[in-house]
């Protein structure tokens, strides 16, 4: 039976004239649901502080300083990468960053993002220019570039950036939240200024992943950190068309991920987004997501981090029992179910990648 592409893909096809080797890469396969010769495997936050040299970096380098400096980000991606030997590397860099670019100063302090929040609707209406935002972070594409020259050449660089709800909700409260009070009393108060804010952010958000893509990203994931908090029916109204905008908007030919994390009740909405592959956190069984899906749509995730930090024959049985549950399919990329804990030793996720390789290989003549 032919492979069928994915809606998206199937109207590209290599639109930007990726090299054979990439666009033949199992990664690449896999977002466009082609059998691959294993199940191709990258983590979350791969780059983090779990890895040595990641923690030695940083030990030279504000975590701010180091995304602005394009050959530290590109060592920071290209090692993570190689040691443990995943399909794909994903650039250095925050989703942060573009809101900081908008006009709201970052700073991270301890362990998590502070920014000056928007106070009202009014300061909306003070953000920079979406486009211009998005082009003082040229430093992300120059990360990029670098990442994608030092790669091998089966290897291909994961763009990113954050879905609009997602930076929306950081802008208005500040930093990381329980109960996203502030976001919600806006979106439901004041529905122009959030259609405004929303609007400006998937403007800045195209603006930047058309400059990861021209600078050699080859597929991009967008990240619905904080989608979970939203009932569906606010999600579908408030949210999803901006981030189905900025899918909608993402060069032809490249394939698009979309993860929220605590999502199990939207992942259909982020299939209808027109993404190519949908990440599911830990929550649910990852065959049975898949199957609510359909073989349409390729599917990433789902192991729960915390057990890259358990025994590892418990680990070995987990990810067996995963990659069991979805056997024969085509599809699927291994990954965790959010990011890396950094307490994760660098050599059992490195163990994890190896033995997903293995207990997938097959023959695909
Ligand atoms: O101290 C340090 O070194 C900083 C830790 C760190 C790192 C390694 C932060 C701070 N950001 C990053 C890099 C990063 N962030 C990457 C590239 C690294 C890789 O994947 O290899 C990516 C893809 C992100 C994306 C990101 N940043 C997200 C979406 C993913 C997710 O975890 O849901 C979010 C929500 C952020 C904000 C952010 N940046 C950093 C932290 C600690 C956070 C989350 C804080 C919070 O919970 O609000």
């Amino acid at each position: 039976m032919p492979d069928a592409p994915r809606p998206r893909l199937r109207q590209a096809g290599n639109a930007r004239g990726l090299p054979a080797a990439l666009w033949h890469s199992r990664l690449l396969a896999a977002c466009r649901g082609e059998a691959t010769d294993a199940t191709p495997v990258w983590l979350m936050r791969q780059a983090g502080r779990y890895l040595p040299p990641y923690r030695a970096l940083r030990s030279r380098l504000a975590f701010l300083a180091l995304c602005r400096d394009p050959s530290a980000c590109a060592e920071a991606a290209l090692t993570a990468r190689a040691w443990l030997d995943a399909d794909a590397s994903i650039v250095f860099s925050d989703i942060l960053l573009l809101l900081e670019a908008l006009g709201l100063p970052l700073a991270f302090a301890g362990d998590g993002p502070q920014l000056a929040p928007l106070a009202d609707a009014a300061a909306v209406d003070r953000l920079r220019e979406p486009r211009q935002a998005a082009a003082e972070l040229g430093f992300v594409a120059e990360a990029v570039r670098r990442t994608v020259a030092g790669s091998p050449p089966h290897i291909p660089c994961i763009g990113f950036a954050g879905a609009p709800f997602t930076l929306a909700a950081y802008a208005l409260e500040g930093g990381a939240s329980r109960h996203f009070l502030r976001t919600k009393r806006f979106l439901h108060a004041e529905p122009a200024a959030w259609h405004r804010l929303c609007s400006r952010l998937a403007e800045a958000i195209s603006a930047l992943v058309a400059a990861q893509v021209d600078a050699g990203a080859a597929a991009i994931q967008f990240f619905d950190s904080w989608a979970g908090c939203l009932p569906r029916a606010d999600y579908r109204e408030h949210a999803w068309p901006y981030l189905a905008d900025c899918v909608r908007r993402v060069p032809a030919g490249i394939p698009v991920i979309v993860f929220a994390a605590g999502a199990a009740h939207l992942l259909d909405l982020l299939a209808a987004t027109g993404a190519d592959v949908v990440g599911i956190d830990s929550g649910p069984e990852l065959a049975a997501a898949w199957d609510r899906l359909g073989p349409e749509v390729a599917v990433q995730g789902n192991l729960d981090p915390a057990l890259l930090l358990a025994p590892w024959d418990r680990l070995r049985e987990r990810t067996r029992r995963l990659l069991d549950s979805v056997r024969g399919r085509r599809g699927h990329i291994a990954n965790l179910g959010h990011g890396i804990l950094k307490e994760t030793d660098p050599h059992q996720a490195r163990a994890w990648v190896a033995y997903i390789h293995e207990a997938t290989a097959r023959c695909t003549t």
